[in-house]
């Protein structure tokens, strides 16, 4: 208990708006709705106190000082399990005192009042601020085994996050589920989708707060959907348990959240490249095939992912004969040309005697079964499969052995599928028995966390026997899946609006803790129009999973398939992000460290901004913490903007925008519209083929005018061992100082030596009027252009001459050495 003090006071505090709600005790019988009624018992617990009301047992526990925990439940609290969180509650100092009618516990950060009679809680900041509070008189009930707590709306709350989810920016007005399903082609407003992660952020008055229910059954979330009182937050089954997050801005709640159910791991420098991917490649030739044109027509490129076609008869760990007689050899030859390949799994293993993996399988009794004993069978890809448990021990151990085979045949990367888990029917029966790690579960407990539970088997077996970092894909999720896989978005439909859709899917997935994120580049259901093609391959470039894919009945659509202008606007692209990959690489480091996304919405960064949310805008997103990133639908010819406060240069002419303006700005069918914030720092290199090839040796560090402070944080490592955790990296600190007309490449920390002999300043927004010292001796530089894309051969489709455009600059090239840079500005 060490820190905790009691306090006990007889004073009474008032929690005026729980009072002003008249609470009937006892809900009569026949509505079968049970409310906790008062509180009988408090007493203090490890890391906080525990509340005995007349129906029901509540916990409320400090995990940090912003961090709070509520647990409820019927029936005493059962054992603390959760597949989500990593942390464990903190020693922090907490103090509890009660009155007449509350109880009121608190942390340096948070006061939650608890009102007796009713219980009902209510959270405060510490200068005594209301940010969020239970409906007295709803509070936490139950119907049935449903439970749901019930939050009073305040006035103008947004919410904002809970994962993978379609609609708008701002969820206010609707209502989610979370199930996880197999949504092929889904509409672009369609729920549930494929994954759950029962977080989001509330925001109202200035003050913002993190809601995160972490219950795997079925749950419900409505945002003020069809009521004006409450917004709510339920699940079919089980505990309710919450964690409330108070902090002052988005990213600290982010930070919070994934703190307490982790972060991801490094992945493979190669997993960040462009990643050529269709249902499906075959035979070898053919892969090869597409990696040579790749290569010939210099689209840069990491990788190829084979889908269900390169198994035998879609048997899992296997390699089909004749279409890849040498899977090793082929892969090799990938490799020689700077290619990785990742190939699919689903979890179905197919009922086949005779077939290792089901005779080894049904031995080792790792699949889930109904309550009779016989295996739960259901049809996918292979015919009548079985399934692993992948939420017991043994299931995972036996998968994560199976996974030496894709690495002896040298596959790089694991693309979990149809983990919902989807089969034919799409229904799978509620009495299915799940070992939910010694717990026990069925369907509708472990449902949700299947997915999760398979892409950790996936990543945990491929950490062992991968000789390099592994890159892990999933389909399906749960909260926390960041700690060991990328997800992508599933069945997307080639069409304009799924392209914008799916931007505000990765936006929110980066709200939800997930950093590693994608989508089908050109969607998968469908032909895209050559326009729409263009504009997804330039968005693609700039979301952290970037892979072109499609169904196995549509037309070729790699980048070269939609005509010679396309190839040009995505090799400029493609490219582009190449150049890039210094600034990529880092921003990908940091959200290892801090949990901020890639792909960051700009209700991350301004959260009280009311004009972000508009619909109008609600897409915008940053690509790292300083690239603003304008997605348009393909037919419009001039889009609406905003540009939020600060200052902004157009990433290809270097003009000048200021923050805080609305705009109409002209769109072109080969640019995306991007802009760069005022006192940053965008790190690149010389383009190359393959993130295997090294660069030139001089980093091209682009600096922007700006006058606010700023540090950004530039990392390097080898790309793909894990001796990065032994010290084997180059870190450093830049930092923008308009106070003192200073730019400081702090001292690097690590043991490695930077890839980079050289670094090039690109000063952006600077002119000649402007001096620079380094080191304190003046130095001249000079006038220089950046282009960064090159021009089209034709016209665009307004018949707009597109000549080199691009950007004065000032530049200096300057050793790189590893101490202290100043750059002072005169
Ligand atoms: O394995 C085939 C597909 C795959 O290409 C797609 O990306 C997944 O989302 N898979 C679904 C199976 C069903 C497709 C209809």
């Amino acid at each position: 208990m060490g820190q905790n003090s009691m306090v006990v006071t007889t004073e009474a505090q008032n929690i005026s708006s729980l009072k002003k709600e008249q609470v009937p005790h006892a809900i009569p019988a026949p509505y079968g709705l049970l409310t906790p009624g008062k509180v009988e018992k408090v007493k203090q617990v490890e890391h906080g106190i525990a509340i005995k009301t007349t129906n029901s047992y509540v916990e409320i526990l400090a995990y940090s000082p912003t961090v709070i925990r509520v647990r409820m439940d019927k029936k005493v609290l059962g054992k603390d399990f959760s597949y989500a969180v990593v942390e464990k509650p903190q020693s922090v100092k907490t103090a509890w005192e009660q009155s007449g009618d509350q109880i009121v516990f608190s942390t340096d950060s948070v006061e939650v009042k608890i009102n007796k009679d009713p219980f009902a809680v209510a959270f405060y900041s510490k200068d005594g601020k209301l940010i969020n509070e239970d409906i007295a008189s709803m509070g936490t009930s139950w119907i049935g085994e449903q439970v749901t707590t019930y939050k009073k709306l305040q006035p103008e709350e947004r919410f904002i996050g809970l994962g993978e989810k379609t609609g708008n920016l701002d969820r206010k007005g609707t209502g989610y589920v979370n199930w996880n399903n197999d949504s092929y082609g889904y509409g672009a407003n369609e729920d549930p989708i494929y994954s759950s992660i029962p977080f989001y952020i509330g925001l109202h008055d200035q003050l913002c707060y993190g809601i995160f229910m972490d219950n795997t059954f079925k749950s419900d979330f409505n945002f003020g959907a069809s009521n004006n009182r409450f917004s709510s937050f339920g699940a079919d089954g089980g505990e309710m348990n919450y964690y409330f997050i108070y902090r002052k801005t988005v990213a600290d709640i982010i930070t919070d959240y994934t703190a307490l159910t982790g972060r991801m791991a490094l992945p493979p420098l190669w997993s960040l490249g462009y990643q050529q991917n269709r249902y499906s490649y075959y035979p070898d030739t053919e892969v090869i095939r597409i990696a040579k044109t790749l290569r010939e027509k210099k689209i840069p490129a990491d990788g190829i992912t084979l889908d269900i076609h390169y198994m035998e008869k879609y048997k899992l760990f296997t390699w089909d004969k004749k279409r890849f007689p040498q899977p090793a050899e082929m892969n090799k030859e990938l490799e020689a040309m700077g290619f990785k390949t990742t190939v699919i799994v689903d979890p179905g293993i197919k009922v086949e005697n005779g077939y290792p993996a089901y005779e080894d399988g049904t031995q080792k009794d790792v699949f889930i079964k109904y309550p009779d004993g016989q295996p739960f069978t259901a049809e996918v890809w292979p015919g009548w499969c079985n399934f692993p448990d992948f939420t017991s021990e043994k299931g995972r151990d036996w998968w994560e052995e199976k996974v030496k085979f894709l690495a002896n045949t040298g596959v790089d990367g694991i693309w979990n599928d149809m983990n919902e888990i989807a089969s034919w029917g799409n229904k799978m029966p509620f009495n299915v028995l799940f070992d939910y790690d010694g717990q026990g579960a069925t369907t509708i407990g472990a449902h949700n966390v299947y997915a999760l539970q398979m892409a950790r088997a996936s990543y945990e077996g491929a950490k062992k026997s991968f000789n390099e970092r592994p890159f892990i894909l999933t389909r399906a999720g749960y909260a926390g899946l960041q700690r060991y896989t990328a997800i992508w978005t599933g069945d997307n439909r080639a069409e304009d609006d799924h392209m914008i859709a799916g931007v505000r899917l990765l936006n929110s997935l980066g709200l939800s803790g997930v950093a590693f994120t994608g989508m089908d580049i050109g969607g998968f259901t469908g032909n895209p129009s050559i326009p729409l093609y263009a504009r997804w391959i330039q968005i693609g470039a700039f979301t952290p999973y970037f892979r072109g894919h499609t169904a196995v009945n549509t037309k070729s659509a790699e980048p070269w398939t939609f005509g010679e202008e396309v190839t040009e606007i995505a090799r400029n692209f493609i490219g582009l992000r190449y150049r890039l990959m210094p600034y990529i690489y880092s921003n990908f480091y940091n959200a290892t460290q801090n949990g901020l996304p890639v792909m960051r919405s700009l209700a991350i960064d301004y959260s009280f901004d009311n004009k972000i949310y508009d619909t109008r805008y609600q897409n915008e997103y940053l690509f790292g913490p300083d690239m603003l990133v304008l997605p348009f639908e393909s037919k419009e010819q001039f889009g609406e903007a905003y540009f939020p406060k600060g200052i902004w240069y157009d990433l290809y002419t270097g003009a000048v925008q200021n923050g805080n303006e609305e705009k109409i700005i002209k769109l072109a069918y080969n640019k995306l519209p991007v802009y760069v914030k005022g006192s940053s720092f965008i790190p690149m290199q010389s383009l190359v083929q393959s993130t295997q090839q090294l660069p030139k040796d001089t980093l091209v560090l682009n600096i922007y005018k700006g006058h606010t402070d700023n540090t950004y944080s530039y990392y390097e490592d080898d790309g793909k061992s894990y001796n990065y955790q032994s010290g084997d990296y180059y870190q450093r600190d830049f930092v923008y100082d308009p106070a003192n007309n200073r730019i400081i490449l702090k001292k690097k920390t690590g043991n490695r030596a930077s890839l980079f002999k050289n670094i090039k300043l690109v000063m952006h927004g600077f002119g000649q009027q402007e001096h620079f010292s380094i080191g304190g001796h003046e130095v001249s530089f000079k006038k220089d252009f950046v282009a960064l894309l090159t021009p089209i051969s034709k016209f665009d489709p307004q018949g707009v001459a597109n000549p080199l455009e691009g950007e004065d600059v000032l530049s200096h090239v300057i050793k790189n050495s590893d101490d202290e840079i100043v750059i002072s500005i005169q």
